[in-house]
């Protein structure tokens, strides 16, 4: 007798083998984020079920050791009959062969998540142990694998009444280096989830930490933008945001809302994974976005005189979330995080093109405000390019900049080793003025207020006298405008008092590098200062404390038992000598620089919004307590 398999057979029937010998195919790699790819893959599970309508709730636990989870769902169940080819439960199938998209349809088991659409077999194969509970047709079922094998059959544990599907895992420490789930991680994304899927609630229960979270939003990415917009503390220039729900066949959602914010801030996801490094969607979003903001503004006579409307000026401030769901997601770069498929940059422009333009048109009050934000940009952006091309020009007819009156320049500004000390105030100036090495230290002191520029437009932030000499000093531009090659010198250090107005300055003055020089910054060219609060003289020694525990270490250290020490605390740098000045801040044979450093630009944002938008008293405690940590400051 012969067998004849099917090439669906034998698709099906193919073990889970492969993926113990090469996880990375599978999940991208061993390390922290592979392990967290578990999580999503099976998370993504249930989400799947919620979307198609049969689960209304999700709870991930992470259990207390934080190596196992247990994600549970309240829709239908894995099916546990057996299936009739392979005399097999759907359950014991699904988990232990290997199968992606299409495959499975006879089983009407279908993915649209996970990074590689791998499924919970992979999670299964990479597990050293995984319990699945069932409960269907009146019953729970209980099946238990170790390392993607069964462990006996399918149990009936009993009566149970509703339906849903739990699976617990454990990961293989064979394959995993490292087992250590972040609940800080787990917790965002599962936040993230409960807004792209509303009315779904995604409860978080974090057995590490002893938090319990419920996320249920019944706005979805309404809320979302909300929160991202208290977050940023940004003005938003009109009241409703508009809002793009279409959910048939694919699924496409969209909020967008203009802010007089400076930067364009918009979030996107496909199939519920974030795309940090945008894509086709975010292409689509872009063009179609524009297209309608254009034709809205040439049908109603808008037009500007004089100035000439970029994409750029018409998505200024503007804040939003995009989400799609796709069938075939295809990633690409590095980290896998922008979306590769061509055809979804017509379908998205298509969608919101129309939309947009007739709710603009139906929104007259909100439509106006946003074009009178565009028009804005557009002259302010016109503004600065105008005084960046007064300063070339200037340089290039007479060789010498019209440097601020107030600015002592040094000798070899441009050269690479010069220095431009901003500080503040003009008794501080002069010490400085004085204690330099006048070769290549610059000094410019800050007599007036300098702007709060987080909440400004640029045209606001280009009308502060202080922050036009700082961007006239340092001669290479800003914004959208900013040539980095132009820096005059190859280190900007901010000097303050040690004091909370110092540091309040400080701030103020990191704020507007962060939102309008981003690259001096990203590239290494800030500096903090670290001026000595107190001067200790025992004997003939004399040692210098930046700070009340820093005082108290060299008491320790260096005092104890060699008589008695003289404390000096300076009120501000104004009244130390241009000597000690030298010797103990400007010198860099002897003194200390903080770099200033841009980690996570998500987390900064949020960071730099929180400090200058909302309580003031925690703008000081940021500088204070980074300035004590280490040679590095993020901010
Ligand atoms: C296959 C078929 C059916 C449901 C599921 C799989 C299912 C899978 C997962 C994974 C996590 N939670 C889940 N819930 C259901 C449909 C069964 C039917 O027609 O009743």
């Amino acid at each position: 007798m012969t067998t004849t398999y099917t090439a669906k057979d034998i698709t099906v029937l193919e073990g889970l083998e492969p993926v113990r010998k090469r996880p990375g195919m599978y999940i991208g790699g061993v390390g922290s984020a592979g392990l967290h790819h578990l999580v999503w893959e099976i998370v993504d599970n249930a989400v799947d079920e919620a979307m198609n309508g049969y689960a209304d709730q999700i709870a991930v636990t992470l259990h207390k050791e934080g190596t196992s989870l247990t994600v549970a769902d309240n829709g239908r169940g894995i099916p546990v009959d057996k299936h009739p080819t392979h005399k097999k439960p759907a359950l014991e199938i699904i988990l232990t062969t290997l199968h992606s998209g299409g495959k499975f349809e006879h089983l009407n088991y279908k993915t649209s998540g996970g990074l590689h659409g791998v499924g919970a077999s992979v999670v299964n194969a990479l597990s050293k142990e995984l319990v699945a509970t069932i409960k269907r047709d009146g019953s729970e079922w209980e099946m238990r694998f170790r390392h993607g094998q069964t462990q006996g059959s399918l149990k009936k544990l009993g009566a149970a009444r509703g339906t849903g599907t739990t699976i617990y895992f454990h990961p293989d420490p064979t394959i995993f280096p490292k087992i250590e789930f972040d609940p800080e991680l787990i917790r965002q994304r599962l936040e993230v989830t409960s807004y792209l899927h509303k009315k779904v609630r995604v409860i978080f229960e974090d057995q590490v930490g002893g938090h319990k979270h419920v996320f249920e939003n019944e706005q979805g990415l309404g809320d979302y933008l909300g929160k991202i917009l208290a977050e940023r503390a940004s003005k938003v220039v009109h009241e409703q945001p508009f809002v793009l729900e279409k959910d048939n066949g694919g699924r496409l959602h969209l909020v967008l809302q203009w802010t007089e914010a400076t930067d364009e801030h918009v979030r996107s996801y496909v199939n519920g994974i974030p795309t940090g490094s945008g894509g086709t969607h975010e292409t689509g979003l872009r063009s179609g976005l524009a297209k309608a903001v254009r034709n809205y503004i040439e049908t109603h006579e808008l037009t500007p005189r004089g100035v000439t409307l970029t994409a750029e000026d018409i998505r200024e401030g503007l804040t939003g979330v995009l989400s799609v769901f796709i069938s075939d997601p295809q990633f690409q770069g590095q980290t896998k995080d922008r979306l590769n498929n061509p055809e979804v940059a017509n379908l998205i422009d298509g969608h919101v093109r129309p939309a947009l333009e007739h709710w603009l048109n139906h929104n007259r009050t909100a439509a106006e405000a946003i074009v009178a934000r565009i028009i804005l940009s557009a002259r302010a952006r016109e503004a600065s390019r105008a005084a960046s091309a007064e300063v070339t020009r200037k340089t290039a007819t007479t060789g010498r900049l019209n440097l601020p009156g107030k600015l002592s320049d040094c000798a070899t500004s441009g050269a690479p080793g010069s220095e431009l000390f901003i500080v503040e105030g003009d008794s501080a100036g002069g010490s400085a003025k004085q204690g330099r090495d006048r070769r290549f230290q610059a000094i410019l002191p800050l007599r007036g207020k300098v702007l709060n520029t987080e909440a400004a437009a640029l045209s606001k932030v280009l009308e502060n006298k202080e922050i036009t000499d700082i961007v006239t000093a340092l001669g290479c531009g800003l914004g959208k405008n900013l040539d980095a090659r132009r820096l005059r010198y190859e280190k900007v250090i901010l000097l303050a008092d040690a004091d909370s107005d110092g540091h309040h300055i400080t701030t103020l003055l990191l704020t507007f590098f962060y939102r309008h020089m981003p690259e001096l910054i990203r590239e290494g060219h800030v500096f903090l200062a670290q001026p000595p609060l107190y001067r200790i003289d025992v004997g003939k020694e004399t040692h210098w404390a930046l700070d009340d525990a820093d005082r108290d270490r060299i008491l320790k250290d260096k005092v104890s038992g060699r008589g008695r020490a003289e404390i000096t605390r300076f009120k501000g740098l104004g009244e130390m000598m241009p000597k000690v000045l030298w010797e103990t801040t400007l010198n860099p044979k002897t003194r200390r620089l903080l770099r200033v450093d841009i980690d996570d630009a998500l987390a900064t944002d949020k960071v730099i919004a929180e400090l200058m938008g909302k309580d003031p008293s925690a703008r000081f405690t940021f500088i204070m307590e980074r300035a004590e940590e280490a040679q590095e400051l993020d901010v």
